[in-house]
């Protein structure tokens, strides 16, 4: 079995009890854990998650247990469960979001996840998988086809992205002191997330939405799977009659995501399917 779960967003701060929220993503992983080949994470798996260059020493082992700068010292139950399915042998993938660039080796070497910084290709069990969070991925005609306030507002979103994925930028605040990076972090997360369940933005129908047209592009996949919109949408393989119509156009899935909907999504003789976490106790 292969599993994909994106968009948890450990430690958002408009989470009402952020210990239970981590505790039941450590129980999903756990089960996972028994009948899994690999796990897919697929970014923002973390509110904010930023490595400074003074955490370095703090993942000592300390009979067992780490202790991490500031907010990371929460997320412990997490990451060790991480640590755990990577030594019994599980493939732990863990793809950054837009909330959890800043990952500079730490995460990897202490958990043995591999971390992805860009959208990968897997084949898995037969089919050609194309995997991302989804932050970014704007078809090719998209911009010229949008009215001028939403090509404005993608541009700026693509700048802010360029920025934060910048080296110079990324060191300049890896020597901040954790608690002041982590206090602007959790804020401007805590207002995206805010502004997200204020305006929700639901799934913007098969000639808007920027994933499936992305999708639809690339025939190459037989399969394109994503997070980032905290929506669940299942498009099976070969629309019937669909829109822009290819030979054969990938099956598309978005997560939705693990904080509200707590949806994911599991992979078996090359079927998926989207399943949700019902055990909440
Ligand atoms: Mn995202």
């Amino acid at each position: 079995m292969i599993y994909f779960l994106s968009d948890a967003h450990l430690g958002s701060r408009v989470i009402a009890d952020p210990n239970a929220h981590q505790q039941r993503l450590v129980r999903l992983l756990n089960r996972m854990a028994q009948d899994a080949e690999a796990i897919f994470l697929l970014g923002d798996m973390f509110d904010f998650w930023y490595e400074y260059l003074w955490d370095r020493h703090q993942w000592a082992d300390f009979g067992g247990r780490w202790h991490l700068t500031g907010n990371k010292q929460q997320f412990v139950p997490f990451l060790q469960t991480l640590k755990r399915l990577t030594e019994k042998g599980i493939a732990v993938h863990f793809f950054i979001g837009n909330h959890d660039i800043w990952t500079f080796g730490d995460l990897e070497r202490n958990t043995g996840v591999q971390v992805h910084r860009q959208p990968q290709v897997y084949s898995l069990q037969g089919r050609q998988v194309f995997l991302a969070h989804g932050d970014g991925i704007v078809p090719s005609y998209f911009m010229q086809v949008l009215p001028p306030p939403i090509r404005k507002k993608i541009r700026r979103f693509m700048r802010l992205r360029a920025f934060f994925h910048h080296p110079l930028p990324q060191f300049l605040f890896r020597l901040l002191p954790p608690y002041l990076g982590d206090a602007f972090g959790y804020e401007w997360a805590r207002r995206s997330r805010l502004k997200e369940l204020q305006r929700p933005c639901p799934y913007k129908g098969d000639n808007q939405e920027e994933l499936v047209l992305w999708a639809n592009e690339h025939p190459e996949y037989d399969c394109c799977i994503f997070g980032h919109r905290h929506i669940v949408l299942h498009r099976p393989f070969q629309q019937p009659d669909g829109i822009k119509q290819t030979e054969k156009n990938p099956e598309v899935i978005i997560l939705g995501d693990f904080f509200k909907q707590f949806t994911y999504a599991a992979m078996n003789e090359g079927k998926i399917e989207i399943l949700k976490d019902n055990q909440n106790v």
